[in-house]
């Protein structure tokens, strides 16, 4: 067994068995936090009689699988690293602390190989930065998804470092798992690999991660180190990262040509086209998670994940009601998932239909279903998600 096997399940599980079955008490393990407290005395989670609610199926955390959060269980504004979602496509590397090197290669001047002691010497910055995975969805109760506090150094203080050379363009990631892949009718062993433009590559922003939440990057997460670039799907975000390298090319492999790409009917110039783009920045998107009860005041709760650009407002509808504001959490930053609250008071008894939208300072709405372009693949689903309760 690694030591990086999540040690917490036990109140996760007291907590899923909890839900929709009446008040549950108030742990005393749990950080005191503004929004989204567990819940008190003569609380209780309002059950959702949506369909993906019903069909929603909750998995432990187990290696080399998937995982995702059951997002009506969020309590605490930092996800837990046990219950931050899960997902690689080439399963779990195992990666060893002392033996890792990360180097930088290509188009620089100096050619750069560290240790992790040597980057954990480096300048050190925090932040708290949420993101989910391009393919989340609505059948997921959208759990892709998880909220930390990162520590590490800036990645553009090693490029500038190793000296970017005239005429590079693009900057790869490689990470330190592999898989098979048939390309033409050939199979080649391909590292998980993804790229940024140098611009978007030298955004402050960037960090070569390897503490979360206070602890070691863990195993799942990626460990020793990972590339994090705040405002993107979890794609863009390398885990177990052993290589940097800049070249004057595009990088087109399977997570950025082929995979992680959204195909859409859009009007190009006046022309309709089918068009494919990479997933990269995150669109802007809320979702309601819980409805908590006390007496006959109901709350709200959801998120916000987005690019990073500043929110105007979120709102809420009930039924054909009119939109009305939802208050956001204090504690959001930039770069963190937003949590906010509705108060609903005094419901009627009966079906109510919950629906939340959020607006950004540049005056971008979160569409509804029925708004989207014709889409093919299920990448990048930001759609209005209308929820249902009984009361
Ligand atoms: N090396 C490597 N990095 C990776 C992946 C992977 O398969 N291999 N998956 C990516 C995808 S698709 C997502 S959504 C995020 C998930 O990060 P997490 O498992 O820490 O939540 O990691 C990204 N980084
Ligand atoms: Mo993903």
């Amino acid at each position: 067994m690694n030591s990086d096997q999540p040690q917490d399940k036990g109140r996760r599980n007291v907590l899923k068995g909890a839900l929709g079955t009446g008040a549950v008490a108030a742990g005393a393990a749990y950080a005191p936090n503004f929004l989204f407290p567990a819940l008190a005395q003569g609380e209780r989670l309002v059950e959702f009689t949506d369909e993906a609610s019903q069909a929603f199926n909750w998995r432990p955390i187990e290696p080399n699988t998937t995982h995702w959060q059951d997002t009506r269980q969020i309590d605490n504004h930092i996800t837990d690293n046990d219950d931050f979602y899960l997902v690689q496509h080439y399963g779990q590397p195992e990666v060893d602390n002392d033996s890792w090197r990360l180097r930088v290669t290509g188009m620089v001047d100096n050619e750069i190989e560290l240790s992790l002691s040597d980057l954990m010497g480096r300048n050190a910055f925090e932040q708290q930065v949420g993101f989910e995975c391009g393919g989340n969805s609505d059948r997921l109760l959208h759990g892709l998804i998880g909220n930390a506090s990162w520590r590490g150094a800036a990645l553009r203080e090693l490029l500038n470092e190793a000296g970017i050379q005239e005429g590079a363009k693009e900057v790869v990631f490689f990470g330190a798992d592999v898989g098979n892949e048939e390309i033409r009718g050939r199979e080649v062993e391909k590292a998980f690999a993804r790229s940024l433009s140098l611009e978007d590559a030298m955004r402050t922003e960037n960090m070569l991660a390897y503490q979360m939440n206070g602890e070691p990057l863990p195993h799942y997460h990626g460990k020793p180190v990972r590339l994090l670039v705040p405002g993107w799907y979890g794609v863009a975000n390398v885990k177990w990262l052993n290589q940097i390298h800049v070249q004057d090319t595009r990088y087109m492999g399977r997570f950025m040509g082929r995979d992680y790409v959204t195909l859409k009917r859009v009007t190009v110039g006046g022309t309709e086209r089918w068009v494919e783009n990479s997933v990269t920045t995150m669109n802007l998107k809320s979702a309601i998670v819980r409805v908590v009860q006390s007496g006959s005041n109901y709350q709200v709760q959801g998120f916000v994940l987005n690019d990073g650009t500043a929110l105007a407002s979120v709102e809420v509808k009930v039924d054909d009601g009119p939109w009305r504001r939802a208050e956001l959490s204090p504690r959001n930053t930039q770069y963190s998932w937003k949590l906010w609250t509705f108060d609903w008071s005094n419901p009627g008894p009966g079906e109510h239909t919950l629906v939340s939208r959020v607006t950004d300072v540049e005056g971008n709405v979160q569409p509804t279903q029925d708004d989207f372009p014709e889409k093919v693949s299920f990448w990048e689903n930001f759609a209005q998600f209308p929820r249902t309760v009984s009361i």
